[in-house]
């Protein structure tokens, strides 16, 4: 079978991205460890509002661990709890949410905080707010009719 030259070099380009691909994933994955935010912990969706840390929502100091803050989030049609929330400029923080009943986002407007909320999962993201100002939460997972008025906001201060 004649392969023209040009196809060889495309295909041979073809697959030399794709195990570039493979490879940069599997070091990620395995390697460093990187996950997906809402793939290991898991939760009883109905019982969310009597499960710690989700029977407290919001920011709390925490010692001996890698950040400094936790900041937890519930959402449900059609709002997070809580509904604003300060956090001290230069913090380390884990965001912690989960939804009580259908796929929500949690999507931090200006952050690359981007986490799909899924009911039963528990998602996780740790990040340092290194700048002054307000940062709003929105919904970008269409949740029924209200999803146009989910919204939060994080005001990060001095
Ligand atoms: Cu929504």
């Amino acid at each position: 079978m004649h392969i023209h030259k040009f196809e060889k070099i495309w295909l041979t380009f073809g697959v030399g991205a794709l195990l570039v691909f493979l490879t940069v994933l599997g070091v990620s994955a395995f390697y460093l460890g990187n996950q997906p935010p809402s793939c290991l912990a898991t939760i009883n969706p109905e019982k969310v509002d009597t499960t710690a840390p989700f029977n407290e929502p919001g920011l709390k100091k925490v010692e001996g661990k890698d950040w400094d803050y936790e900041l937890v989030f519930v959402a449900q049609a059609f709002a997070y709890t809580p509904g604003t929330v300060e956090v001290p400029l230069g913090a380390k923080v884990k965001v912690i949410a989960t939804t009580k009943d259908v796929i929500h986002g949690f999507q931090v407007a200006g952050t690359n905080i981007n986490m799909m909320l899924e009911p039963g999962y528990i998602s996780e993201y740790v990040t340092t707010f290194d700048k002054v100002g307000e940062y709003l939460i929105l919904c970008n997972e269409y949740c029924g009719t209200g999803h146009h008025m989910m919204t939060s906001k994080i005001e990060v201060v001095e």
